[in-house]
């Protein structure tokens, strides 16, 4: 009876009063981006000589031999990605410092002359073993920029780069992503290389046609313009190309919210790491980012509309650390449990617009757990309300909603609201949608939701609409310090208890209780640790490092204040002060210094080169204490730790900015300096 129905309303659909076929909107995704889009979330692993020098930025003068791990188990990383709900991972076959994970014929400098398995082993034939074995895909990160290849900065090296890229895409199976990072400084014989992109793709597409380019600028998926893990709310899958490059400065707002009704569909991936630092390192290993952080992160990249590519450093073994991997699994976890079960699928489904003659797009098709199939409005209908309404009230806190976008992206625009008596209360206005969008919202009781579509750039197409009530969470504790030392510490969950130390010891409840501020003028680590239930319920550990509380320093330099008033919120930047300029600090007694640190202003004005001097009367300088680059702070513009090789007695500090991150950018800018 159900086959008969159906065949008389195809028959019926052909009729001439029937809809034709929805017409595609604007660029479209390609099949394979399609389905890349619905991987939604996998891993990136950092690793490589800085895994072991405690660098981010190798400068491709290394010893190879450093390279040793001891333990390598490329079946734990896919194991644990698997576990995790991960649905691939990317590996830094080649970062800047040249190295290759491979033994490359294109090198000197790689896996063979290295001291692991007696320069017999390859990285990239294990990992893409153990992601066959695990059901995983495998992609590589191979970065142009090499800091260590003689070629470098000539025009030979964009064939040595492509034969590279030929190894990598011949000798390990399917590779679904090719990461192309525009980082471009300079090379071994101080020159920048000007990069052969139609050869790099034109290779790579040789063998695996289908492959995802990631970029600055695409083709595949583009940078969502921050190393955070947040898609802008507003999150279009498309950019007019022709505005972007690799490696382009100034284009990273653009890239966070991508361009309504642009000319090429370029979807966002958000690359962020668990750790502080894209590569291991010993002393991040009590600084692996909270599960309520990995959440934020997750509702604002997958929930946004974005892939999440989440880096997880393997360590100096070779394993991914039991820390990290503990976190992937509670966010595993929480996700499960967050998504649940789908109330929306009780939900009696109506609609206020529908494609005439159209059984095809029906509301049913709204919440029939099916992303091929969808609801559609009739042509040039740019507004409808979906009201999802129940028998029983329903609470619920999560509203996940989704685009066909095969047929391109359209909406602009919609707002939720809810039944309260008899009338709709507004709980939430939004612009983009895109394959996914999953809205956080407070704890709501209705009988009735209601979604309104308020503006389109074509008929709106939606495949599914879903409902969940997630579990409470206990927020991460906030830990703030002013100028003169005084700590606090907030939360914004419900009559938590907060336990906290000052020795970079683990919180327990027997240690110091929260209740209001204190003093804590020295540099070192505070952690705090949230617990409800009689402290039978603990929350994250959280960790703040602070340096000497800056309450009796003088900036010397005129008008420099803002950079030593223990808030990073303020900055000193003088537009006549150009490079190398000098920021001169009076600590008002002797002190000793074991290292310094840098926060740049995100706006702008970041350096990149520096010398840091120590002084007893602020006339003597003598030689720079310490003097290098602050390794990738363009696209990570956090705070920077230097370490001193041996600790100095000083009243007086000098850092001296000598060159910026951005070349168009001449004036710096100091959000904060200080000293540990
Ligand atoms: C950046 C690089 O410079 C970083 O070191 C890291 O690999 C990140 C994922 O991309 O551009
Ligand atoms: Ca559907």
């Amino acid at each position: 009876m159900r086959k008969a129905v159906f065949f008389i309303l195809l028959i019926l659909s052909g009729k001439a009063w029937a809809q034709p076929e929805i017409k595609p909107y604007g660029a479209l995704p390609s099949n394979a981006q399609v389905k890349w889009q619905q991987l939604e979330y996998y891993m990136f692993i950092h690793f490589g000589p800085n895994t072991f020098t405690d660098k981010e930025w190798g400068h491709g003068d290394e010893d190879p031999k450093v390279f040793n791990p001891t333990e390598l188990d490329a079946r734990q990383w896919a194991r644990t990605a698997k576990l995790a709900g991960m649905k691939g991972i990317i590996i830094t076959a080649k970062h800047h410092d040249g190295f290759c994970l491979w033994p490359s014929e294109y090198s000197k400098h790689t896996v063979r002359e290295s001291a692991w398995k007696n320069g017999k082993g390859d990285v990239l034939a294990e990992l893409s073993a153990a992601c066959k074995e695990y059901g995983l895909l495998f992609g590589v990160y191979l970065s142009p920029w090499d800091r260590n290849h003689p070629a470098y900065g000539t025009p030979e090296y964009n064939q040595v780069f492509a034969n590279q890229l030929r190894e990598v895409h011949t000798k390990y199976g399917h590779v679904f992503e090719q990461w192309f990072d525009g980082a471009n400084g300079e090379g071994p014989n101080g020159k920048k290389q000007v990069y052969d992109w139609d050869l790099f793709e034109g290779t790579v597409k040789k063998y695996h046609p289908e492959v995802i380019f990631f970029s600055d600028a695409g083709p595949g998926c583009r940078w969502i313009g921050n190393e955070n893990g947040f898609a802008g709310t507003t999150n279009w899958s498309t950019i007019n190309r022709k505005e972007f490059a690799p490696g382009m400065h100034g284009i990273q707002d653009k890239l966070n919210t991508g361009q309504e009704g642009a000319t090429d569909w370029v979807p966002g991936e958000a690359d962020v790491s668990i750790r502080p630092g894209w590569f291991f390192s010993p002393a991040t290993n009590d600084k692996v980012k909270t599960l309520p952080w990995l959440l934020d992160i997750y509702y604002g990249s997958v929930g946004r509309n974005a892939n999440l590519l989440l880096n997880v450093p393997v360590d100096r073994r070779g394993r991914i650390h039991e820390n990290d991997s503990i976190r992937l699994m509670e966010l595993k976890k929480t996700l499960d449990a967050d998504f649940k079960s789908n109330l929306a699928a009780r939900a009696r489904t109506t609609v206020t617009n529908n494609r005439p003659g159209s059984p095809l797009t029906s509301a049913i098709h709204l919440t029939d757990n099916n992303y091929n199939t969808y609801w559609a409005t009739e042509d040039g209908k740019l507004t409808a309300d979906i009201n999802l309404s129940f028998e029983k009230e329903i609470t619920f806190n999560r509203l996940a909603i989704q685009e066909y976008i095969p047929l391109g992206q359209r909406v602009k625009a919609f707002t939720v609201s809810v039944l309260e008596g008899k009338q709709y209360r507004e709980i939430a206005r939004e612009t983009t949608i895109g394959y996914k969008r999953i809205l956080r919202l407070p704890n709501t009781t209705t009988k009735s939701v209601k979604i309104t579509l308020l503006d389109a750039l074509a008929s709106p197409v939606i495949s599914e609409v879903k409902l969940y009530k997630a579990p409470e969470l206990l927020a991460d504790p906030v830990i703030k310090r002013s100028k003169s030392g005084e700590v606090t510490i907030a939360i914004q969950s419900a009559d938590p208890v907060v336990y906290y130390t000052t020795n970079g010891s683990e919180p327990t409840t027997a240690s110091a209780k929260y209740s209001s501020g204190f003093s804590f003028k020295g540099s070192g680590t505070i952690k705090a640790k949230a617990f409800i239930n009689n402290g039978k319920t603990p929350g994250a550990t959280v960790t703040q490092t602070f340096d000497l509380a800056p309450e009796s320093w003088n900036a010397v330099t005129a008008g420099a204040k803002n950079a030593v008033d223990g808030n990073p919120g303020t900055t000193f930047r003088n537009a006549q002060m150009k490079y190398p300029a000098e920021l001169v600090v009076d600590m008002g007694i002797p002190t000793t210094v074991n290292g310094f640190t840098y926060t740049p202003d995100m706006r702008g004005g970041i350096v990149y080169q520096y010398a840091f001097y120590v002084s007893n009367d602020g006339k003597e300088w003598g030689e720079p204490v310490a003097k290098g680059s602050f390794a990738n702070i363009l696209n990570s513009p956090v705070k920077q730790s230097i370490k001193l090789s041996k600790p100095v007695q000083c009243r007086y500090f000098k850092m001296v900015a000598l060159a910026p991150a951005d070349e168009k950018d001449q004036v710096p800018a100091f959000a904060e300096t200080g000293v540990f």
